[in-house]
């Protein structure tokens, strides 16, 4: 979400904060905006168009400075406006960028009202903007200290004053921020990807930290107050943009790059040990008696798929549960149980806050699934399992998808050999299926210029239903979400066998019904599904194993896909529905890698 950079420099900063601003532009993209301190004070250009438009704006306007602060923002209060877009000022004095939602804001704005603050902006940030100005006596570091302890809610801000031009004060509660230092000239950033390459080495900052940028150094206060020394750690060179190659958009380069990606996600093991996840994972594997999967979106339903396996493989009890409405019900908690959270960035906030949560409750043995090994996900976990996707750009989730899915079905063969329940036959028979699962998904590609012809259909629809059973129920409800978020195409997924019991209201001759058909056990019952549909009008596009024998008929539609791949076949099957949801996207002319209203990273609740 929102992307924050900030720098104190002796050379003109400005390029440096736009090019980080363009690092982090796919995480939100509603507006931007830059701000540097002058001596009259802070000065600005904002867009409501992309980091492109606001780098000529800038470029035009000789905009220049050597401290300043930048944003791209994913709105939550107050419209995606020029007049929303931070950096957000107060009294022509202070400005702040704000990644975060602050829960109390309007309590704070009535008695920074009384105060005579005048709010210009719809924003909750324009509150901390204000309350830091009348807390300031002349050093920014202490007053944002002594406001912070007003916010409720969650944030990461960036601020600088017109009397300390040489100075960028940070902090953070619930949404990450990282310190970025370099030669002569320091930095601030939401992610270390914004400023590789300007620093050489990043601190973490943790919750409640609260720091001082100055050319001479950085300076960082915890919670309490006291000052305190942090690790930096060196930064990973900046990988440069990632090349489109020949592809239209970056969500169809990731779904093409799932052979590749799956492959360096399959360790290069002959077994399955618990090693893959921690130094101590074996004590900690032996010692539990059940699984809780917390996740977000499409990383919930990777845990929806991973539960049909933990409980038929590993033969362990698992629940998945949506991590915002976990943490917030009264649960019971188990010790004993494995608390596996799933998220792509690591930073996910209601992920984060739900493992806390899970973790305040006293269930102490926890693994992150997640593709950043810096995230803070990654170091709140005592086990995890790095995917190895690469950057995931497109805002709808392909390969980071796939990669959790080999992710938690190594988890389950690892828990259920160590359980007794998987035999060293069956061992062996599951990593061949694994190192084979590349070579498969490139047949399943091949099957792009299929899918193209009906996405022409699909994108004249207002509405579709997708239908799975058992391990592919989970596929289907990706499959919707895929089709919702990009071509805004109103879609709904169910397990076929629920279809009588509500939703076959809804099939006329206008829904197309998507099918997931892989042969295995549930097969026969799903034919008697689709044929309750087809006697209701409805036209089916199913994507069904070859070995299936579902043939093309009048209203029904079939892709051949290779033959049942077993208990994989999850992964294989949902490779055709990103497509479907792609092509469909790109006939409707949507904004494919950045769709409206949603945004890469979710850092707010
Ligand atoms: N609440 C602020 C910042 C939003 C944000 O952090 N998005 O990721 C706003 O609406 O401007």
């Amino acid at each position: 979400m929102c992307g924050i950079v900030g720098a104190v420099a002796q050379r003109n900063i400005v390029p440096v904060l736009i090019e980080g601003l363009r690092r982090l532009e796919y995480r939100g993209y509603d507006s931007c905006g830059v701000a540097v301190v002058t001596s009259e004070g802070p000065a600005r250009v904002r867009s409501v168009s992309r980091v492109a438009e606001l780098d000529e704006q800038a470029r035009e306007s000789h905009f220049e400075g050597v401290t300043g602060i930048a944003h791209t923002r994913w709105a939550t209060h107050g419209a995606p406006t020029v007049n929303n877009a931070h950096p957000i000022f107060s009294r022509n004095a202070l400005a702040i960028v704000h990644n975060g939602i602050i829960e109390n804001y309007e309590a704070l704005r009535e008695a920074l009202r009384a105060k005579g603050y005048e709010f210009v902006s719809q924003t909750d940030t324009e509150v901390i903007a204000h309350l830091i100005h009348s807390l300031y006596k002349g050093d920014l570091f202490s007053a944002v200290r002594e406001a912070v302890q007003q916010l409720a809610g969650a944030y990461a801000i960036g601020v600088v004053h017109k009397d300390q031009p040489h100075t960028v004060v940070g902090a953070r509660a619930g949404s990450p921020l990282v310190v970025g230092l370099g030669s002569g000239e320091n930095f601030l950033a939401s992610d270390a990807l914004a400023i590789a390459g300007s620093a050489s080495h990043v601190v973490y900052l943790e919750e409640g930290d609260v720091c001082e940028l100055t050319l001479e150094g950085v300076r960082i206060a915890e919670r309490g107050g006291s000052e305190v020394q942090r690790e930096a750690r060196e930064v990973l060179a900046y990988g440069g943009t990632v090349e489109l190659g020949p592809y239209r958009h970056y969500m169809q380069k990731e779904i093409f790059e799932q052979p590749g990606a799956i492959g360096n996600t399959i360790p290069a093991t002959d077994t399955f040990e618990p090693e893959l996840f921690g130094a101590n994972a074996r004590e900690v594997f032996k010692g539990i008696d059940s699984i809780l999967i917390l996740a977000c979106g499409t990383s919930y339903y990777a845990g929806v798929t991973a539960k049909y396996w933990l409980e038929s493989v590993a033969k362990i009890r698992t629940e998945v549960e949506i991590a915002s409405e976990y943490r917030y019900r009264e649960s019971v908690p188990n010790p004993r149980a494995l608390v596996v959270t799933i998220s792509q960035s690591g930073e996910t906030a209601d992920t984060l806050a739900a493992l806390k949560h899970a973790q305040s409750l006293g269930m102490e043995h926890t693994l992150a699934v997640c593709n950043v090994a810096t995230s803070h996900m990654v170091r709140l976990t005592e086990l995890n399992f790095l995917t190895h996707a690469g950057r995931e750009i497109g805002v709808a989730s392909t390969k980071a998808f796939t990669t959790q899915l080999v992710g938690l079905f190594i988890l389950a063969v690892t828990l259920g050999k160590l359980r007794g329940h998987v035999s060293a036959e069956q061992e062996a028979q599951y990593l061949k299926l694994l190192r084979h699962l590349p070579a498969a998904l490139n047949g399943v590609l091949a099957l792009e210029p299929q899918i193209i012809a009906w996405a022409d259909e699909f994108a004249r629809k207002e509405n579709a239903l997708f239908l799975g059973r058992g391990l592919h129920y989970p596929i289907a409800l990706e499959g919707a979400l895929k089709l919702k978020e990009i071509s805004y195409i109103h879609a709904e997924a169910y397990p076929a066998g629920e279809l009588k019991h509500g939703p076959l209201a809804l099939v006329t001759e206008a829904m197309p019904v998507v099918t997931v058909a892989p042969n295995d056990a549930l097969l026969e019952k799903l034919k008697s599904n689709m044929q309750e549909v087809r006697a209701r009008g409805g036209e089916l596009y199913v994507f069904a194993d070859a070995d299936t024998h579902i043939t093309s008929e009048d209203g029904i539609h079939v892709i051949r896909m290779p033959e049942h791949y077993g208990l994989l076949s999850p992964i294989l099957h949902v490779v055709p529905l990103q497509l479907l949801a792609y092509h469909t996207a790109c006939a409707r002319g949507t904004d494919v890698d950045k769709p409206r209203n949603l945004a890469k990273s979710v850092t707010v609740e």
